[in-house]
């Protein structure tokens, strides 16, 4: 659909389509809450800013804007697998959802002043080139004083299939020097910073961020709280059907990440709601199953 299209369809007060950057479709989101950028292209979620805040969300001023390519920022969305394939490294790191455009499903306003957009996609011959099963997928951003964003797949086709996923959200901070992350504290976690992987255990109270870290919690659906005292705020992560979670930033070695200025890494972290390593979500036909993340400012 054109931008055209898409406004005469969906747009509602508040709620409007335009061409983005790299003129991908994107749909901006303004009520009384906060103000969305979400990309079509990825399901994306670029920017969430509730009122009288700074964006909750980094984005990477040398992302790319262009179709094949993810966008470096925001929520990217790794599905139908999280990280590379299990068997294919031809295929691509966290899979095809943020290389695909979603359509658009419905916009509306809720009674609370909320605002609810649903974006689909469905198994084609794009998908296809990646993974041979059939499925529809649905992700949901509802947009208030907090952000709750829900992707959802159900197996539409004859066969099981084995999923991992993520919602590997982005936070913009002041300082990684000046933030602390809580929730994981006796958490077990394997340590991807590490060759052999090994599995350890989170004894610190509140986690810094003062080396390269990309670990991943095993058996937690605890919420996380990011502390930043340089912004004066508390960033919640909090999630639904996920197990596992993500904690990464690349530290010195962003210099090697072409998407992201070698001084990047100073302002974000990622903190993921995410299903992976022995939290694999198997489903059979017509099954179905959602993830979650609901992130919120104290
Ligand atoms: O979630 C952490 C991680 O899996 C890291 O290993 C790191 O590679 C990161 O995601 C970013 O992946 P990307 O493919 O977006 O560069």
């Amino acid at each position: 659909m054109t931008i055209n299209e898409l406004n005469e369809k969906f747009a509602i007060s508040g709620v409007s389509f335009f061409s983005g950057k790299g003129e991908l479709p994107m749909v901006k989101i303004d009520n009384q809450y906060a103000h969305v950028v979400i990309s079509l292209y990825g399901a994306h979620v670029i920017s969430y800013q509730p009122k009288g805040q700074q964006d909750v969300f980094w984005m990477s001023e040398v992302s790319d804007f262009e179709a094949g390519k993810p966008i470096r920022g925001g929520i990217p969305v790794c599905f139908p697998w999280f990280g590379p394939h299990a068997t294919d490294s031809t295929k691509p790191q966290h899979g095809f959802g943020r290389l695909l455009t979603w359509n658009v499903k419905e916009v509306i306003s809720l009674a609370s002043g909320e605002t609810q957009i649903r974006l689909g996609l469905q198994s084609s011959d794009a998908s296809k080139k990646y993974w041979s099963f059939d499925f529809s997928a649905e992700f949901t951003v509802i947009v208030g004083s907090k952000i709750d964003v829900t992707l959802s797949y159900t197996n539409t086709g004859s066969e099981t299939f084995v999923v991992s996923d993520a919602l590997h959200t982005y936070f913009n901070v002041s300082d990684i020097a000046k933030i602390g992350i809580t929730g994981l504290t006796g958490t077990k976690f394997y340590d991807y910073t590490e060759k052999e992987v090994p599995l350890k255990t989170d004894s610190l109270s509140s986690l810094p961020i003062a080396k390269e870290e990309n670990r991943r919690y095993i058996d937690t659906a605890a919420d996380c709280i990011i502390t930043d005292e340089g912004f004066g705020r508390k960033i919640r992560m909090a999630k639904r059907g996920s197990n596992t979670t993500v904690v990464w930033n690349p530290w010195t070695n962003a210099k090697n990440i072409a998407d992201i200025p070698d001084e990047g890494y100073k302002n974000y972290v990622c903190v993921e709601a995410t299903n992976a390593c022995n939290d694999l979500i198997t489903l059979g036909p017509k099954q179905s199953f959602c993830i979650s993340t609901i992130i919120s400012v104290e």
